[in-house]
């Protein structure tokens, strides 16, 4: 019998997840994040879903894309990225909105176009796999690996938000200084049994980082370690710490801003440089490659568009022998199986991709995706794997519905200034 795999509907959920108390260069994380659910039905009742970034923005272009899918088929995924550059034609409307420079790199209106055909390519995934019976790395093309490492993603972190501060607690306890991260890495070690650690900086100051990861090299021999301060440090300053820890460090992620800065960086230290803020978009690669800029890209596969892209940049960055691997912004169970599935397909995957799934109590599934030796297996079940728990999705939603607005779009400054008034995001470089 042909199943009839039309677009029927399109829901779109916005949510709000909570946050720890996580510190980076920008400010602090809020205590709820806006997350996307997008949900696709087909006219033979499969339900796929997909998550996204969940701010206004995203939601204006989602909400017309979802509009113009009712109809198409879920297999046309070429047909879903043509609609959403029609949708993304009136730029106008997205360009007013830009933040220059964040820690995505530059948001042009190309990117949030690409976050938000991402949520929906995973659910238009998630359905055709359901519908086929066939898991989604099976739909990239197979997987070549059976789990897909990850490593702990480490935050300077304040024990609780600030007073009064509507929020979810949580057990991880504060984390301030080299002992503070040491603790936390044992704790990620403990629970989840990662065994390499990226730790976020721009915190600090750069010496005060440089003793954090020498502390963790001292306490975790021979496990891979990168620093992240998301462009916080001069080129000088740079150097200064890829010189004091080269050799305890698996990379620096983003040092520093821009290629120029970045190649200068590696050409003077030889320390490998790892990118999600310099190569964001295919246009940024020539460059960055012909300079030598970086040598490890690190997908989102949100704002790189999706599984699918995030397969041609890999095969790009193989081509040219540059290292692949993924970071993460706040996110859910659907996306770390997205992430999990094209990971699957990735030959050459040297370096564990990071996730913020631990740091989220909350969760839409059903039940939660484990890690075991910080590994998450490879689902081999139909679609994405996961199963959605519809009522936990509606109590995240009253949660945005309730919301005064205030938490409607990540604002890691504004957070900041309830701790401390006076405080304004530090101009770049920082240190
Ligand atoms: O969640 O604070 C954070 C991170 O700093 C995130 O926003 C970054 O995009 O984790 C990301 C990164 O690797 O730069
Ligand atoms: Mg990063």
């Amino acid at each position: 019998m042909t199943r009839d795999l039309t677009i029927t509907e399109v829901r779109l959920t916005p949510i709000l997840v909570a946050d720890p108390p996580l510190l980076n260069t920008s400010g602090v994380h809020q205590p709820y994040t806006p997350r996307l659910i997008v949900e696709v039905v087909t006219a033979d009742g499969t339900s796929g879903f997909g998550e996204t970034y969940g701010d206004g923005k995203y939601l204006e272009l989602a909400r017309p894309l979802g509009e113009m899918l009712v109809g198409r088929q879920v297999s046309d995924l070429g047909g879903l990225f043509a609609l959403a550059d029609e949708v993304a034609v009136d730029r106008a409307r997205v360009e007013n909105q830009l933040d220059v420079g964040g820690q995505r790199g530059v948001q042009s209106a190309d990117k949030l176009r690409l976050s938000v055909a991402s949520g929906f390519e995973v659910a238009c995934l998630d359905a055709l796999g359901k519908a086929l019976g066939l898991p989604v790395h099976a739909l990239l093309g197979g997987k070549v690996r059976d789990a897909v490492e990850y490593s702990a993603y480490l935050f300077y972190k304040w024990a609780d938000h600030p007073e009064g501060v509507t929020c979810e607690k949580d057990d991880w306890g504060a984390a301030v200084d080299p002992a503070g991260i040491v603790e936390q890495a044992r704790k990620f070690k403990e629970r989840y049994g990662f065994t390499s650690f990226k730790l976020k900086g721009g915190v600090f100051p750069p010496d005060e980082e440089i003793a954090a990861v020498r502390a963790l090299a001292e306490a975790f021999p021979g496990h891979p370690l990168r620093l992240d301060p998301n462009g916080a440090w001069s080129v000088e300053t740079s150097i200064k710490v890829a010189d004091a820890l080269g050799e305890v460090l698996e990379y620096l992620e983003d040092p520093t801003l821009g290629t120029r800065a970045m190649a200068d960086v590696y050409v003077r230290t030889g320390v490998p440089l790892a990118t999600n803020m310099c190569v964001t978009t295919f246009a940024e690669i020539k460059e960055a490659f012909t300079r030598n800029a970086v040598q490890v890209v690190l997908s989102d596969h949100h704002y790189w568009g999706g599984l699918r892209n995030t397969q041609q940049l890999a095969a790009i960055c193989r081509t040219f022998g540059v290292g692949v691997s993924m970071h993460s912004n706040t996110h859910l169970g659907i996306s770390l199986a997205a992430m999990t599935h094209v990971a699957a397909t990735v030959p050459g995957l040297h370096h564990a991709c990071d996730s913020h799934y631990p740091w989220q109590s909350e969760d839409v599934l059903t039940e939660r995706l484990t890690f075991e030796g910080g590994r998450v297996a490879v689902s081999d079940a139909p679609g994405l794997g996961v199963e959605v728990d519809r009522e936990k999705v509606e109590f995240l939603h009253r949660r945005w519905l309730e919301d005064d607005g205030s938490l409607r779009d990540r604002d890691d400054a504004a957070a900041m200034r309830v701790a401390d008034p006076g405080w304004v995001p530090p101009a770049v470089p920082r240190w």
